[in-house]
């Protein structure tokens, strides 16, 4: 049986995921409206990474005979002052979610709860991944600067990244359904 703080710990971070879901769905919307469809469409992939970070959760209680609880996701920010500041931004969050999920492992550590070892140690993995990713954007955001075409190149290239098949954040999915 899951503890009640480790319940609690992971109904939280189905929360956590849910608000990085709707952040990155945020910032697919401004990358749109600044025409960077490359970043949009980055942004779209990894906004559905995240709501698979929050399913993972909330299938993991629903395994474990816990009651899933649904919370209110904080008022999301809808625009950035720049790409760049949006990349930081991203890159921030993750470093939260990470925290998030050390925080998590201890509480399953403390009560010793050896059945979430193997979601957690994903979840470690996935974060050393997320913030890599993250980082190095903003890095190349550095690099390129007030350069336009080196900015336009960023976008080109996360315009590659692919989507996840017949996932709704991509519109020809959408379309397609
Ligand atoms: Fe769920 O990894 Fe990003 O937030």
């Amino acid at each position: 049986m899951i503890s009640e703080k480790l319940s609690k710990g992971m109904n939280d971070q189905i929360k956590n995921e849910l608000e990085s879901y709707y952040l990155y769905l945020s910032m697919a919307s401004y990358f749109h409206s600044k025409s960077l469809d490359g970043m949009a469409h980055w942004m779209r992939c990894q906004a559905h990474e995240e709501m698979v970070h929050a399913m993972k959760f909330f299938d993991h209680l629903v395994d474990r005979g816990a009651q899933v609880a649904l919370q209110d996701l904080k008022q999301i920010k809808i625009d950035w002052e720049s790409p760049m500041e949006a990349w930081k931004d991203a890159y921030a969050h993750e470093q939260k979610i990470s925290s998030n999920i050390n925080d998590l492992t201890a509480v399953a550590r403390e009560n010793r709860d050896f059945p979430s070892e193997p979601l957690l140690n994903w979840f470690l993995d996935e974060q050393i991944e997320e913030e890599a990713n993250a980082s190095k954007i903003v890095d190349q955001m550095e690099m390129a600067g007030n350069d336009r075409s080196a900015v336009f190149m960023i976008d080109r290239e996360l315009g590659a990244r692919p989507y996840p098949t017949g996932s709704p954040l991509d519109p020809a999915a959408v379309k397609a359904a």
